[in-house]
């Protein structure tokens, strides 16, 4: 096969993985798979929801006595089995059914898979190919997973919505609300998307948030870092539309680590600046989204009063972005 087609049968195979949502398998990764006989697809499939089959047995099903000799694509190594798993190992299975051989984007970084999967293949035969320059991407796909298996901790996003003069709030204290409808409702689908959220004592008290996905999907679990602050027990952020942890004095480090544990493998984090800053302080965000609103809140009293840019214009210069506008 050439390694064009490996290509385009791995990309397919990411496809297929894409389609899954993320909180479906989580902490666990989405996998695709797709099984390819005489270049032609005979069967594909994913890994749809933690706890359940995974990518390999669903295709294989799909394919049944036509699997054996064919080749398989895969987003990730096939599992091995290990103490405690919870479905057979993918690497025996694809091995029974006789393909010859595995085409895969990435090894498992779980430790305890690490390219045992496409040992035991080889060991009965098939030939095991890795197309590194699908490494990315397969981590890309599963930020949660691999950053659990290889930190035993989330993926740390900063999000932060600011005016472009860089205010987070106006005179008020209030940032409800900085950005529009829009950009609020892509904030909702995010929360969706992700296992939890977490903000400090400030925001809860300057804006009651309710931090749910407001209808885009399931609830996060929320996260108050609340230090010494007392908060209200009725704060919106405690109600019963989804669970909510309270850390009090630990360390930064130490609350990732306990959320890893839990199995938060992505991790919102929503403000405010205090929340922010300590978090940059200590190192741990590995990934910022800015949502910039066309305002300027600079001496404004409230976020809906500040004077905003008519038809702003956005360009590059340099590293930098200019964004001007007539008020
Ligand atoms: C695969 N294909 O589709 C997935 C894999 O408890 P289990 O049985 O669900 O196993 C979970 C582990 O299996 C997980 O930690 C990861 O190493 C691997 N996930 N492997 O071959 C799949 N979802
Ligand atoms: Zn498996």
């Amino acid at each position: 096969m050439s390694r064009a087609l490996d290509r385009k049968f791995l990309a397919r195979a990411f496809a297929l993985a894409r389609r899954v949502h993320p909180r479906a398998t989580s902490p666990n990764p989405r996998v695709g798979c797709v099984l390819v006989k005489g270049g032609r697809v005979i069967g594909e499939g994913a890994h749809k929801g933690f706890g359940r089959p995974h990518a390999e047995p669903n295709t294989l099903a799909f394919a049944g006595s036509r699997a054996e000799g064919a080749t398989a694509y895969l987003t990730m190594e096939p599992c091995a089995a290990f103490p405690g798993k919870k479905t057979p190992s993918c690497a025996a299975a694809l091995a029974a059914a006789g393909i010859s051989r595995v085409v895969c984007a990435s090894l498992d970084p779980n430790p305890k898979v690490a390219g045992r999967g496409l040992a035991k293949l080889r060991r009965a035969g098939a030939k095991t190919v890795r197309l590194p320059e699908f490494q990315a991407e397969a981590e890309t796909l599963n930020r949660g997973f691999f950053s659990l298996m290889r930190r035993r901790r989330p993926w740390v996003i900063l999000k932060t919505a600011l005016s472009l003069d860089g205010k987070a709030a106006a005179a008020n204290g209030k940032s409800r609300w900085v950005t529009g409808p829009a950009a609020r409702a892509a904030v909702h689908r995010m929360r969706a998307e992700l296992d939890a959220i977490l903000v400090g004592a400030g925001t809860v008290l300057a804006d009651n948030p309710a931090l749910t996905s407001h209808g885009a999907g399931k609830n996060p679990l929320r996260v108050v870092v609340a230090g010494r602050r007392r908060l209200s027990p009725r704060a919106r952020v405690f109600d019963s539309s989804a669970p909510t942890l309270t850390y009090r004095k630990q360390a930064l480090s130490a609350v990732l680590r306990d959320l890893g544990r839990r199995g938060v493998g992505t991790l919102l984090v929503e403000g405010g600046p205090t929340i922010h800053a300590a978090f940059l302080r200590a190192g741990l965000v590995d990934e910022a989204r800015v949502f910039l609103a066309p305002k300027l809140l600079s001496g404004a009293l409230d976020p809906n009063t500040a004077p905003r840019l008519k038809a702003p214009k956005v360009s590059r210069v340099g590293d930098d972005w200019l964004i001007s506008g007539v008020l």
